[in-house]
């Protein structure tokens, strides 16, 4: 491990302060640019005042920080071309990282972060895509590599896709490179108390842990007093090094000029409290922090012990806006199952007229249900499937409020989807049905789950095909668990065993024992591999019955299977009827059904039919739902 990732764990580390507000005291001239044209451009500062940029790395070295950030927050194409200059990427980064490092060279034992901003372009605003800014932070962050930085730091993300952009970066450029850094990772909390677009904290950890940072914090925005909140949730849940870069203040302008009110003592207490209650490790400044402030954060803090935490992570999807916990305990994790073009006719239609509000309109009801999770699936004969989630993935990322399980048998559709949702997400799915070489489906799909930081429903598929027994399904789950662990480096949390619903409803004398070997499957993985979770898709098990039969075998079926251990169930929410709703006889025989109870002059599947023929979808689907307990 980096020494630096090792300090950040056992004691107090001190970042510099704020790059522009010290070039700010210089009054700079064109030329000190390179010309008009890059006036008030300072990431040129490095290649044409280098004496500058070296003599402020000295500056807060002086006062004794550990780390100083390379002067090349906006040292990327996006911001660079708006001075023509996104060419001089790579140039300008390497030329940091050397002129921070030689600097650093006469501290030993001090840092050098590469310092990554956001740019100002939001992939979830439509403003950049994804990969155009992925690709920009990549350049940049082999430049910073090649200079030599100790760490990498994306930071002052307002945006989770841009933040999810440049960890990608990082992670290719170190690849490219050969070079491998820590990577730190930093969140902006608006006065607001959410990320710009509205997120919550919870679902800035959640959706970013999952991309495997070394250090997660947050930086910029305002001044520590409005970070307490955001400090206090990291503490209680987030497994990694915090660390906290705040604005000397909530700035306004005085005269003209920038003004920050937090004054170096202030600050300085701050830290303390935040690294004596929160356990904060990592500490310094960001906008309006000047040498003396951090001259007093030094003084204050570098000596004070990190309180010790025991964070309670709490495994889960997210939103752009929202953690949703796995957990949903007394119920089961419920994810809508009507955005499917497959797999609900108004869905379909809309898709096909291309009414993209009509698709997020089925996603809204199902919300309205009770869905805590969407599932979403465009395949369909002889349509793009990847335009078709160019159009409905950044819609259903941000005009609704849960979480989305993207499905398809496609994993470039998938992926295309992934450029668009900032939250995380559920990939449906893996399977082993070609096998786990290289390039094929299982590989594909797994690789994009640890790259985007998503979760996976894992199919109890290998190469001789669906597995039919609940032995062959637990073999099948423990076999992928190791697989994903080891060669994926993804949480056993993360995956969700799918342990293949068919229809009970055939009569074929093969698919009687369906039902309960997926419900024996489920207990098995459960009680085998308590580290993973189950999902099921419920209403495959009741396919060719009609509509009212459907919802009453549906609703028994997915009772059965949560009291074996199911975690997350696909459901139509509003077809699901509570077990004290459901008549007697019709539910004996459901179970019947299910457990393949049959004696020579009983077959549950006649009784069912015979029960339900002629009956109307609407007698027995009509919950009130005033009057259903509590869970
Ligand atoms: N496991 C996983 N993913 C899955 C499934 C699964 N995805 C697809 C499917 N199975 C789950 N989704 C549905 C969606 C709809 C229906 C069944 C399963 C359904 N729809 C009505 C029908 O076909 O009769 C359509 C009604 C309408 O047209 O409105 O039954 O098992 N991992």
């Amino acid at each position: 491990m980096s020494e630096l990732l090792k300090a950040a764990r056992e004691r107090v580390v001190i970042y510099d302060g704020a790059f522009g507000t010290y070039m700010q005291g210089f009054d700079l001239s064109a030329d000190d640019f390179g010309g008009p044209a890059l006036e008030g451009c300072n990431e040129m500062l490095v290649l044409t005042r280098p004496d500058l940029v070296a003599g402020m790395h000295d500056a807060f070295f002086q006062v004794g920080c550990d780390v100083v950030e390379t002067a090349t927050f906006g040292a990327f194409a996006v911001p660079l071309a708006e001075y023509g200059i996104a060419e001089r990427t790579h140039e300008i980064n390497v030329a940091a990282a050397r002129i921070a490092k030689e600097v650093a060279s006469g501290y030993p034992g001090r840092w050098v972060s590469g310092s990554m901003g956001p740019g100002t372009k939001m992939p979830t605003l439509g403003h950049i895509t994804f990969a155009e800014l992925r690709d920009a932070y990549e350049v940049q962050a082999r430049g910073l590599l090649e200079g030599g930085v100790d760490i990498l730091l994306v930071e002052t993300q307002y945006d989770l896709l841009g933040a999810k952009a440049g960890m990608i970066a990082c992670r290719r450029a170190m690849k490219a490179t050969g070079i491998e850094v820590p990577i730190q990772l930093q969140v902006t909390m608006e006065n607001t108390g959410r990320m710009l677009i509205g997120t919550e904290i919870g679902a800035a950890l959640t959706a970013l842990e999952a991309m495997r940072p070394d250090i997660f914090g947050i930086n910029c925005a305002t001044g520590p007093t409005e970070m307490h909140e955001h400090l206090r949730h990291l503490s209680r849940h987030s497994t990694l090094p915090i660390s906290c870069l705040p604005n000397a203040g909530l700035p306004s302008v005085k005269e003209g000029k920038m003004h920050y009110d937090v004054d170096p003592a202030q600050l300085a207490e701050a830290h303390a409290r935040f690294i004596t209650e929160y356990g904060v490790s990592v500490v310094g400044g960001c906008c309006g922090s000047t040498p003396e402030h951090i001259a007093a954060v030094v003084e204050r803090c570098k000596d004070l012990t990190p309180a010790e935490r025991q964070p309670v992570h709490d495994p889960g999807l997210a939103s752009v806006y929202s953690h949703v916990p796995y957990d949903q305990t007394p119920s089961y994790l419920s994810v809508g199952e009507r955005s499917n073009s497959n797999g609900s006719k108004p869905f379909r239609e809309a898709m096909l007229a291309g009414d993209w509000d009509g698709c997020v309109k089925v996603g809204q009801d199902q919300v309205g249900k009770g869905a805590h999770a969407l599932d979403l699936c465009v395949d369909y004969v002889g349509r793009d499937g990847e335009a078709d989630m160019r159009s409905l993935a950044l819609r259903y990322a941000t005009e609704l409020t849960v979480p989305v399980m993207l499905d398809s048998t496609e994993p470039n559709v998938i992926e295309a989807a992934l450029q668009f949702i900032g939250g995380k997400s559920i990939l449906n799915s893996a399977n082993l049905e070609e096998g786990e070489a290289e390039g094929k489906r299982f590989d594909r799909v797994m690789k994009l789950a640890a790259e985007y930081g998503c979760a996976v429903v894992v199919m109890c598929i290998d190469e001789t095909g669906q597995a039919r027994t609940a032995e062959h399904k637990f073999e099948i789950a423990k076999r992928i668990r190791q697989l994903a662990i080891e060669r994926y480096g993804l949480r056993p949390e993360d995956l969700f065993f799918d342990t293949n619903t068919l229809p009970v409803s055939t009569g074929m004398e093969e698919s009687r024992r369906d039902g309960v070997e997926t419900i024996e499957g489920i207990r098995r993985i459960k009680t085998e591999l308590p580290d993973v979770h189950t999902s099921l898709g419920i209403s495959n098990v009741s396919f060719g019955l009609n509509p009212a039969a459907r919802h009453v075998l549906n609703s028994v079926f997915l009772h059965e299977c949560h009291q074996a251990g199911l975690d997350a169930a696909m459901v139509d929410p509003a077809r699901i009827l509570p077990m004290n709703k459901i008549d007697e006889e019709a539910k004996q025989v459901c179970l019947d059904l299910i457990y393949d109870r049959r004696t020579d002059d009983y077959d549950p599947l006649q009784k069912l039919l015979q029960l339900f023929e002629g009956v109307k979808a609407s007698t027995v689907a009509k919950v009130d739902r005033s009057s259903m307990p509590i869970e």
